[in-house]
């Protein structure tokens, strides 16, 4: 059977994607070590710094506005958004995880571009910072990597497209 995708590959076009990332300051402190592994995944991968660009918006509910304005310059092959909301922090955790995730996701259907989710949702700080490179990895590098990843997959469904006219 032929496979169109496979884990990222390191390919020279990696090196001319252009990625933009969305950062919660919410809980900063946990949300700077997201923004942390995201660049050390496209530091990884290659791909310039005057290729990435980082926004930064009050809290995880304004990522899809700012995600939806930054895909609509058609300048970023891919939107990573980053964030922290922590249920013991707020009542209203289901709302703001809930409508950011369907958030994120509406743009990436709507604009056609990778919209990845790395947005931590935990019941406590400790948990948080737990996925965030001191325990279980880091979510930002984790996103930023599948970012890459669809990028590609992206393109190669292109060419296929392109080829088969
Ligand atoms: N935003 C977060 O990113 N994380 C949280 O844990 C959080 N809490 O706890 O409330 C949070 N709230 C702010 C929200 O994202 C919006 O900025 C605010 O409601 C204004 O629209």
């Amino acid at each position: 059977m032929r496979e169109l995708t496979q884990p990222s590959s390191g390919a020279p076009s990696v090196q001319d994607t252009h990625i933009a990332i969305v950062a919660s300051r919410f809980n900063q402190f946990i949300v700077d070590e997201l923004v942390a592994g995201a660049a050390d995944a496209m530091k990884r991968h290659g791909i310039p710094e005057d290729h990435q660009l980082l926004v930064w918006v009050p809290g995880a509910y304004e990522l899809p506005l700012a995600a939806d304005r930054l895909a609509a310059t058609g300048q970023f092959d891919a939107i990573v958004a980053l964030g922290a909301v922590i249920r013991g922090g707020t009542p209203h955790f289901d709302f703001v995880a809930g409508e950011c995730a369907s958030g994120l996701s509406r743009v990436a259907l709507n604009r056609g571009l990778p919209v990845t989710f790395g947005v931590l949702t935990t019941d406590s700080v400790e948990q948080a910072l737990e996925r965030a490179g001191t325990g279980e990895g880091n979510k930002g590098f984790d996103v930023a990597m599948t970012a890459i990843e669809m990028v590609e997959t992206l393109r190669k469904i292109r060419a296929l497209g392109a080829a088969l006219k």
